[in-house]
């Protein structure tokens, strides 16, 4: 299967890693944090969210808390970070100054990340990336944990090929953060799916992943081309494309008719305006990643073989299957 495999490298890295973070525990003694409060086994964990910028976010974070919770053996250092990328980088700082068991992070943006994770390795705490990449060394983190996100950009932009590809086609992006991983991905995976087509991207800007980016960005794109001149918008994220259809409607338009709506992550939300036709078609994005990260990190804490990247599989909706599918949804 594509990008599944083991790095033996990463792994022995982790598993050093591993065992220093043990003899360095019993060294510290003092830190409650590291020796669990005396409780055993309990793992200490810091986890740096990014902040709490869509439905995606929130749901990721509820399976991050259940999947460490003190019934399962860890006790979790929650930070979030507003998605500042400095405060990000500080958390993490912080946690490796507790002397935590091990770091997770779902990292802002893909860049910036070498030193905080060389001040990791060399104080012997093994990070796990979950939902986004960095681009520094594999070397510097144990295992990353998450989705396809160039993959989900094909996804999205062969529908919208398929859709509108013989037709001459305006198109407006609402990207997600600048720099992060997904936006990144999801652009570079739909501009190469609908390259040939008749499709023109007029614009594109950053709505930060949030609703309010989205709407105001829109309001922007309206305001310079009017309602006319979009027809098709091609949302990074679902709280983006609801910001998107709340602009749409306030200019008079009908937001799935006048201008059609793709986006990503397939949260409740977004499959309901699917649903209502407001939204055309939606390509998910998993963000239950609690389980899969707490195993990687018991298996890093316990110098065990841990697969070093981990895709989860995303699925795709059309109003029709949307409607097959909410009623059990599960975020
Ligand atoms: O699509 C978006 C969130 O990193 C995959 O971040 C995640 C993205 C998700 O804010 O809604």
């Amino acid at each position: 299967m594509k990008k599944r495999f083991l790095s033996t490298i990463a792994i022995a890295g982790a598993a050093a890693m591993a065992l220093t973070a043990c003899s360095s525990d019993s060294d510290a003694g003092s830190s409650d944090a590291a020796d669990g409060g005396g409780g055993g086994d309990v793992i200490t964990v810091g986890f740096a969210q990014t902040g709490s910028e869509s439905g995606w976010r929130s749901a990721n974070t509820e399976s991050m808390k259940t999947a460490f919770s003190s019934e399962n053996g860890f006790e979790l250092v929650f930070n979030a970070a507003d998605n500042d990328t400095a405060a990000q980088i500080a958390a993490v700082r912080s946690f490796i100054n507790q002397g935590v068991d091990a770091i997770v992070i779902a990292p802002i943006v893909e860049d910036g990340w070498d030193d905080v994770l060389q001040e990791a390795s060399d104080a012997g705490i093994p990070v796990i990336l979950e939902d986004r990449t960095v681009s520094a060394s594999e070397d510097l983190y144990a295992a990353w944990i998450g989705l396809d996100f160039e993959q989900e950009g094909v996804t999205a932009g062969e529908w919208a090929a398929a859709e509108f590809g013989d037709t001459e086609t305006n198109m407006v992006v609402l990207e997600g953060t600048t720099g992060s991983a997904p936006a990144n991905d999801r652009a570079t995976g739909f501009d190469s799916a609908i390259e040939g087509t008749m499709i023109t991207k007029i614009d594109s800007q950053t709505g930060d992943f949030t609703r309010d980016g989205g709407k105001s960005v829109m309001e922007g794109f309206i305001q310079n081309y009017g309602v006319d001149g979009i027809d098709l918008v091609y949302a990074h994220n679902d709280d983006m494309a609801l910001g998107a259809i709340e602009a749409i409607e306030a200019a008079g338009a009908v937001p799935g008719e006048d201008i059609k709506i793709i986006s990503i992550d397939a949260v409740h939300d977004g499959m309901q305006a699917l649903v209502d036709g407001k939204i055309n078609y939606i390509v998910e994005c998993n963000p239950l990643l609690g389980d899969l990260v707490a195993a990687a990190v018991t298996g890093v804490v316990n110098g065990e073989d841990v697969e070093a990247v981990q895709y989860v599989e995303d699925l795709a909706f059309d109003q029709a299957a949307a409607e097959e599918a909410l009623p059990d949804r599960k975020y």
